[in-house]
C-alpha cells in the first residue's frame, strides 16, 4: 500500500502500558477543530426527534433526553470521517493486528445525569473475537476501539472506567455490572483531544455521572480486516458512505473477503511488513 502515509512504531511505554493494563492514553493526538465540529455535529442530531435522525444513523440503545447512542455516526457528518484516520491511534491499531486490519464501526454516547455503562467484558470468559495475547514481544487484539472524549470529563461526569489488567484475567469478574460493585475499577481520564485505545477484552464500562454535567464521546473500533461488524447490530458501512470518502479511508472501512482475496496489511510497515516478507 505504497500510498498510504507513513505509520510510526510503538513507542516502549505505549507498549509497556497496553499490555499492562489493556489500555492506553494518547495525549492531543486530535485537533481542537475537528473536536469541535464532531461537537457541533452530534448537537445538532441530538436536538432531532428519533424519525428525522440523518440516513443511517440508528439507536444503539433505547433512546433517553439524558443518554444518547448513535450507531453509524460516519453517514451523519463527514466531520465524523477525520477520526477514521488519526496517525497515532492507527499506530498503536497496526501493532495490535499486524497491520491487518478495519474500521469496523464508529458510534457515540451522549450522556447526562445518572447514566453510566455497565461493566463487560474481561480476559475469562474466552471471547473470541476479543481475545488479548502477546507473544515474544508482539502484541495481538483483534478487536480494539479508541475513545474521543469531545467535552471535559471526570470521573463525577461518568468517564470511561475499567479494570486496568482484567484482558489478561484467568477467572470470571466476581462482582456485578454496576461500577460501584467492582472495587478494582479505575476512571480513565481524557480530555477532548485525548485518545483512550482499549482491548475489548478489558473489562470495562463507565462511571456513574453523578454531576449532571453532559458527557459527549466518539467511539472508533478497529477489528481485524476480515471481522464483519462483531456486534448485534449487524452494521454495514453503507454505499454512499464508501463513495464519498478517499480511497485511503475506504480501505481503511474496507472488509478484506469482499473481493474473495487474502487479507494484506493496511499498512505495510513493522509488524505488518514483517509478517509478509515470506
Ligand atoms: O464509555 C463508556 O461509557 C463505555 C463504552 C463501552 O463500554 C464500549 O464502547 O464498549
Amino acid at each position: 500500500m505504497t500510498d498510504q502515509p507513513a505509520i510510526r512504531p510503538l513507542t516502549d511505554a505505549e507498549r509497556y502500558l497496553f499490555d499492562l493494563q489493556g489500555f492506553v492514553i494518547l495525549r492531543q493526538v486530535v485537533p481542537a477543530a475537528q473536536i469541535a465540529a464532531a461537537n457541533t455535529a452530534l448537537a445538532k442530531i441530538e436536538a432531532l426527534p428519533t424519525e428525522s435522525l440523518p440516513k443511517n444513523v440508528t439507536l444503539g440503545a433505547p433512546r433517553f433526553p439524558h443518554d444518547q447512542y448513535f450507531s453509524g455516526v460516519l453517514d451523519a457528518d463527514p466531520c465524523f470521517a477525520d477520526f477514521i484516520d488519526v496517525p497515532d491511534v492507527l499506530a498503536v491499531i497496526a501493532a495490535l493486528t499486524g497491520g491487518m486490519f478495519r474500521l469496523n464501526h464508529a458510534y457515540s454516547i451522549t450522556r447526562s445525569t445518572t447514566g453510566y455503562t455497565g461493566l463487560h467484558m474481561g480476559g475469562t470468559p474466552l471471547v473470541h473475537q476479543t481475545h488479548y495475547g502477546c507473544v515474544n514481544g508482539q502484541l495481538y487484539s483483534p478487536l480494539t476501539k479508541a475513545v474521543f472524549p469531545l467535552l471535559p470529563c471526570g470521573p463525577e461526569d461518568g468517564c470511561f472506567a475499567a479494570i486496568p489488567g482484567s484482558h489478561k484475567s484467568n477467572f470470571p469478574r466476581p462482582w456485578g455490572n454496576h461500577p460501584h460493585e467492582n472495587p478494582p475499577l479505575v476512571p480513565v481520564i481524557a480530555d477532548p483531544g485525548d485518545a483512550i485505545i482499549f482491548s475489548e477484552a478489558v473489562a470495562h464500562g463507565s462511571m456513574v455521572n453523578t454531576s449532571g454535567r453532559l458527557r459527549r464521546t466518539l467511539y472508533f473500533c478497529y477489528s481485524h480486516s476480515w471481522m464483519a461488524d462483531w456486534g448485534s447490530q449487524n452494521q454495514r458501512f453503507t454505499s454512499e458512505l464508501m463513495a464519498r470518502l478517499p480511497e485511503r479511508r475506504r480501505r481503511i472501512l474496507a472488509l478484506s473477503d469482499a473481493s474473495g482475496a487474502a487479507p494484506a496489511p493496511v499498512y505495510a510497515q513493522g509488524a505488518a511488513a514483517a509478517m509478509t516478507a515470506r
